[in-house]
């Protein structure tokens, strides 16, 4: 095809189409349906077969999001624009379809569609698979920040995986969690496009060559050589901003051999084994690693990040040389990579080895670039999460990564050095090998090394990290460490999510909270107007009627109305301590059982969350937690004022029903641990109470909202520091009636009568004076909290002021405004729309 151009040395001008903008109204929307449901699906009759009609329906949603979409890419492309890349292994996007209608505004419209076919929007929404990208958190973060960056008009792309499998669906079989293979895309994806023109080749094994260059002049030039390759498919999400004409883009790879069949092999006659290599290489984006902490040294997960980092890079040098061919002095000014932890950090290397041994730029060069580029964000403060990789692995599959790597290591070596002349002690501990043992590459030092901003995600987080973890790094390079307090989308998490209190705030203080989350500052003037106090309540109690339904239906249960619903959801980890949740549970059940008082109000506890596969405590925890449920649900004594269950398959859907109808959000971590926590934002947001350490981001929440509307308990981090090296639990045990008469019913097998000994492992941490995660010190402080719980929730009024004082505070946990500070202090873009 013709090109056309101009001749001001700008680039050539597009034969871009221009088709027409589908209407918008509902009849329109109708008519697209029946397009797509017939002449697309091929089905001709409506059955109830909704994953059908939910096919469709995201068809002419989608038809709707793409005159947007081929706009945006127009802005950015037809001048350059500085731009922001966020690199993550997991994006957990849940539903896409009604906050694609929601932020396009066209949830009414479709709506009236699809009701004009007597079918019911609700169940079509129902319909859609959760995409489940990610394990949890830092996850869920990257879904909330796509959503922020386009809300707000700035030019960020996501890059991921686009694995075939998600993280697993859980099952509880006796009480024990199953694992099933989420084949999310079974049934066709909707929301993605694949580019298969844009396909790139990512490099594995081999070794590397020198060679001398053109002009002897020159230095030598490295290649690597003898390699196995794998092709990375693009396929392309959009991002819609909310209500702002602004579509971004996240792209996921997915692998796929080079060739179908090797030519050579296949004569050869080694068919087989040509086959089995397409399958090798089709394996780095068959699944989720479903660990949320790191599991290290496991082969194929350092092929899938590497497999990201270089197919992105690629892609972002391919678009730059296009418009920029050999011009890299200005690369730093256009381009802001942000690491969703360590997870993509080998990309500091791979742009090093692109930029060198591709565009033939000298090292000096490349590392300033790289080094004004790139920029990490951590998201955690546990030692044993840190990732590290066998050096020996390295060599094999990332020749010429490890010397790239090893070349930093040196000069950042040697800069260590000349300031601290004589101290190995400190260059052993901040090199990027660890070599106490079988030499291990260090990201977290490699990513710091390598970048321009390193942040923690909550203020006492960042703080520890500079105290602490990076201590070193903050001494050499202060100027690098900043703070990002996390946040969380309000579309979703609230507009979306709770359309029932969302009517109830706009009444109050009109619609624009949903884009400047602050003013629901505003509220407060109305926590004392009796009126708006009953139309808070009234929302908020048909919220937990609805959740009610859902999770009787579930559980199996019958939960009424008037109890305390008490939630704790989040993966199973011991940091978290759902262990300690669960002792409390029982301590309650035990003071029933003995005829005592457990407070003025009726409780339900709810658990839910996924165990790591390979985590054993994990699982046994899940275990201990459903056969406590049983005993204390089928006691007829008691399950009127006491009940606890288990939420199988906790995931983003169930959040968005939990969140608008839970009286209590547990957060309870051990002080020091969790880096931030977002799902306590989430139901502050919706108006529930926290129960909480000091820790993460629930500082901040306590710091907000006020003493007088948080319930706080526990050791801080320094009291913490300060009794491990005495911690005694036995004695703090004994010293209490209540504990005492916990763990005696723990002990006694009362919850495993026909198992005896499965539980000896929890029980023995609890009883450990090395247990890292002092359960056993905030036992008493978190059931006199819990108390105090009791009795603020049967004070309706008083409860419901708290209620409004909690959302009333949540405005700085907007994701909004968490990636404003990102681009205030780290990216630096223009939006698109100024
Ligand atoms: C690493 C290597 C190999 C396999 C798996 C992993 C891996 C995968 C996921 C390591 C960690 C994760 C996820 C971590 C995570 O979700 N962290 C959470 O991030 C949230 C967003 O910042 C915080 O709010 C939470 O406090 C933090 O726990």
């Amino acid at each position: 095809m013709a090109k056309s151009g101009n001749d001001d040395g700008a680039r050539p001008t597009e034969p871009y189409l221009h088709p027409p903008p589908p209407a918008r109204d509902a009849e329109s929307i109708r008519l697209s349906f029946i397009h797509a449901y017939c002449h697309v699906l091929g089905r001709y009759r409506l059955t109830d077969r909704m994953p059908d009609v939910y096919q469709a329906t995201a068809m002419a949603v989608r038809e709707r999001i793409m005159p947007a979409w081929q706009q945006t890419r127009i802005r950015t492309d037809r001048k350059p624009v500085r731009r922001a890349f966020y690199l993550s292994l997991e994006y957990l996007l849940g539903r896409l379809l009604q906050s694609t209608m929601h932020n396009l505004d066209i949830e009414a419209e479709c709506g009236d569609a699809l009701h004009a076919l007597a079918i019911e929007m609700e169940e079509v929404i129902a319909a859609e698979h959760d995409a489940g990208l990610g394990n949890g958190g830092l996850g869920r973060l990257a879904a909330c920040f796509l959503d922020s960056c386009a809300s707000l008009a700035l030019p960020v792309s996501g890059y991921g995986i686009r694995y075939r499998y998600g993280i697993f669906r859980q099952r509880i079989s006796d009480g024990r969690q199953i694992e099933d293979p989420d084949s999310w895309l079974r049934e066709g994806y909707p929301w993605e496009i694949e580019r298969i023109d844009e396909s790139l080749v990512v490099q594995f094994g081999g070794w590397t060559e020198c060679y001398a260059a053109q002009a002897e002049t020159e230095p030598l030039r490295y290649r690597w050589v003898g390699t196995e390759d794998v092709l990375a498919v693009p396929f392309d999400i959009p991002v819609p901003g909310y209500r702002n004409g602004i579509v971004n883009t996240l792209r996921l790879w997915s692998a796929m051999a080079t060739s179908e069949f090797n030519l050579d092999e296949f004569n050869a006659g080694s068919y087989t084994e040509s086959v089995a290599a397409k399958n090798a290489a089709e394996n780095i984006t068959m699944v989720l690693y479903p660990n949320a902490t790191s599991e290290n040294g496991k082969e194929l997960r350092l092929r899938q990040q590497y497999f990201l980092a270089s197919a992105s890079l690629q892609d972002v040098l391919r678009e730059w040389c296009r418009h920029h061919p050999g011009q890299f002095d200005k690369f730093d000014d256009f381009h802001c990579f942000q690491l969703n932890d360590t997870h993509p950090a080998i990309a500091v290397a791979e742009l090093m080895r692109l930029l060198m041994d591709v565009h033939g730029l000298g090292w000096d060069r490349a590392f300033a670039i790289t080094q004004k580029s790139m920029a990490y964000t951590n998201h955690t403060l546990l030692p044993e999460a840190l990732e590290t990789w066998p050096v020996a692995m390295f060599r094999r599959l990332l020749p010429r990564l490890l010397d790239i790597i090893l070349e930093i290591n040196a000069r950042m070596l040697a800069q260590i050095a000349d300031r601290w002349p004589g101290d190995e002690a400190r260059q052993r501990r901040m090199s990027l090998v660890d070599e106490s043992h079988e030499p291990m590459l260090r990201m977290a030092h490699l990513a710091i090394a390598g970048s321009f901003s390193v942040n923690g995600v909550a203020e006492l987080h960042s703080q520890l990290l500079t105290e602490r973890l990076f201590r070193d790094f903050h001494e050499l390079w202060p100027e690098r460490f900043n703070n990002k307090t996390n946040g969380v989308t309000p579309r979703r998490w609230l507009g979306i999510a709770n359309p029932g209190l969302s009517a109830v705030i706009d009444s109050a203080i009109g619609p624009q909270w949903r884009r400047d989350l602050c003013l629901l500052r505003e509220l407060e003037s109305f926590a004392d107007d009796p009126g708006f106090r009953k139309l808070w309540r009234d929302a908020r109690q048909r919220n937990k009627t609805r959740m009610l339904a859902q999770v009787n239906h579930i559980c199996r249960a019958h939960i009424d109305g008037d109890m305390l619903i008490d939630v704790q959801v989040k993966r199973i980890h011991e940091y978290k301590r759902q262990l300690l949740n669960a002792l409390h549970a029982i301590r309650l059940y035990a003071r029933l059982c003995a005829g005592m008082t457990i407070g003025p109000a009726r409780r339900c506890v709810l658990i839910g969350g996924k165990a790591a596969p390979g985590y054993v405590m994990a699982k046994t925890i899940i275990k201990l937690i459903n056969n406590v449920a049983t005993i204390i649900n089928g006691d007829e004594r008691t399950n009127a004022r006491l009940q606890m269950h288990f939420l199988p398959d906790y995931n983003v859907t169930m959040m968005e029903m939990l969140a608008p109808g839970a009286d209590l959000s547990v957060q309870i971590s051990t002080a020091g641990k969790e880096a931030s926590g977002t799902g306590n934002m989430k139901f502050m947001l919706n108006g529930a109470m926290t129960i909480g350490t000091l820790d993460g981001a629930n500082v901040e929440i306590l710091e907000a909202v006020g003493a007088d509307n948080f319930f706080l308990f526990g050791l801080t981090v320094e009291q913490i520091d300060a009794l491990r090296p005495h911690y005694d639990p036995n004695t703090i045990i004994s010293a209490s009636s209540d504990f005492s008469a916990v763990m005696q019913m723990l002990e006694s097998g009362v919850f495993n009568r026909n198992e005896p000994g499965i539980f000896d492992s929890v029980v023995a941490s609890i009883r450990d004076p090395h247990d890292p995660w002092m359960t056993a010190a905030d036992f008493e402080s978190f059931s006199d909290a819990q108390d105090a719980v009791s009795a603020a929730f049967v004070d309706q009024q008083r409860w419901t002021r708290m209620s409004i004082a909690n959302c009333a505070a949540a405005g700085r946990f907007s994701s909004d405004r968490t990636i404003a500070d990102y681009n205030s202090e780290i990216w630096r873009l223009a939006s698109l729309q100024t």
